[in-house]
């Protein structure tokens, strides 16, 4: 479809585009017994997933650029720009966990491609240059720590560190991007956005339960990822008296269940999962001689997740005594929370309420490619609703209506902050 320039007309939003595109890259990585869809970073399937997208800028007549770390992004200048003129960018990622929903980070990527459509689409020509960004590696289930795509782009990480991060697969992350063909050029950051925006699923409970439209996220909840190895020693199940043992086992569990203690004990602040655990050798009837689990701790607040951090550091001692285990731990990723800049999220509530949707601050539960380009922008994100708080998961969903609405004000920020808002 080429874009020759017609008579200005008013900017609208194409949600059927929106709608079918969410479904075709939807399809990308589909896992045919648990259904939803596995398209891990730098994988085939993600690659399957950037060509996609990559075609889809190209439709639109963006400029497709990547970066070192394999960032996609697809720009559409102002009249006015010389090459130099620092973008609205929007965007968010495409790469997914294992057995995922269709919209955790494609919704965002894909409505950003849908501002620009309208703009195409009406013949106008945006005010300051637009650029939609999928970032690599957002989940970090591969590679870590998550997000690191645009943590590199905001100079939290750098380049070479990042191409020579070995993943869970012992692959390195270089390789990987230079074996799916996106191992770019673009120097990470060397365009530097005016604002970012980011429309995301709330992959949470609260706006469905509250029957509310829209989320204006005012901030992001701090993470702290860990790797923790655990070595006992094997023995014979039915020989060994149970104050003879060293069970890695055991103490795995007991890790397990002192976290959901801590968490609960936060009064509900803090979060604690332990997403990743493995007993060797795993077999019925020998004591666990070793063991591996990860632990993803969350809160809002720097101090209490610090707090958490001491007081399971604090538990791993004891009880590596107690048992008679050796306990070493890794760290994989530690954010601290980030607020969102306040006349970003002013800007996203005043368009919500322009367009009568009812509409909540809150905080992010998640994390998002928008914490880190907070960094070196103004930045601010949307949420839409998520069907029973469900994410990370097959049962994803968010209606078709909300996608629109989230969609909608994405674009009315947009034009209001690029002073192009329509009568
Ligand atoms: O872990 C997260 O919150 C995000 O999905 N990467
Ligand atoms: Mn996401
Ligand atoms: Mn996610």
């Amino acid at each position: 479809m080429s874009h020759t320039a017609t008579k200005a007309q008013r900017l609208q939003l194409d949600g059927g585009t929106l709608l079918r595109q969410l479904k075709e890259l939807g399809e990308i990585g589909a896992d045919s017994e648990v259904g939803g869809r596995t398209r891990i970073a730098l994988t085939d399937a993600e690659k399957a997933g950037r060509d996609l997208v990559a075609h889809w800028m190209r439709e639109l007549e963006l400029e497709v650029v990547i970066d070192r770390i394999g960032n996609l992004f697809g720009i559409l200048r102002s009249e006015a720009d010389d090459g130099t003129q620092a973008p609205l960018m929007m965007g968010s990622h495409i790469d997914s966990v294992t057995n995922a929903g269709a919209l955790d980070g494609c919704y965002g990527v894909l409505a950003g491609l849908a501002v620009a459509r309208a703009y195409r689409e009406a013949g106008i020509a945006p005010s300051r240059t637009i650029m939609v960004g999928a970032f690599t590696n957002e989940e970090g289930i591969r590679y870590q720590p998550d997000m690191m795509g645009s943590l590199v782009y905001a100079g939290g990480l750098s380049v070479q560190e990042a191409l020579d991060t070995v993943g869970t697969d012992g692959t390195r992350l270089g390789d990987e991007l230079t074996r799916i063909g996106y191992a770019g050029t673009l120097e990470p950051g060397a365009i530097v956005p005016h604002e970012y925006v980011e429309l995301h699923i709330e992959q949470g409970p609260i706006l469905e339960a509250e029957g509310i439209q829209i989320g204006v996220v005012e901030n992001l909840q701090g993470i702290s990822w860990q790797q923790v190895s655990i070595q006992g020693n094997a023995n014979h199940a039915g020989t060994t008296p149970t104050h003879l043992r060293h069970d890695a086992g055991f103490v795995a569990a007991a890790i397990v269940t002192f976290l959901r203690q801590l968490a609960q004990d936060s009064g509900g602040t803090t979060l604690a999962t332990v997403g990743c655990l493995s007993v060797q050798p795993n077999v019925i009837n020998v004591i666990p001689r070793r063991a591996t689990l990860t632990v993803d701790l969350r809160d809002p607040d720097e101090q209490r997740l610090k707090l958490a951090e001491r007081r399971f550091a604090e538990f791993l001692e004891t009880v590596a005594q107690q048992e008679g285990v050796t306990v070493t731990t890794e760290r994989s990723a530690r954010f601290e929370p980030v607020v969102f800049d306040a006349g970003l999220v002013d800007s996203v509530e005043a368009s919500a309420n322009r367009l009568g949707f009812t509409n909540r601050r809150m905080t992010s539960g998640a994390g998002h490619d928008a914490q880190m380009i907070a960094r070196i922008a103004p930045a601010a994100m949307i949420f839409v609703p998520s069907q029973g708080g469900i994410s990370h998961n097959p049962r994803e969903h968010t209606d078709d209506d909300q996608l629109i609405m989230g969609a909608e004000v994405l674009l009315d920020v947009v034009l209001h902050r690029l002073g192009q808002a329509q009568a």
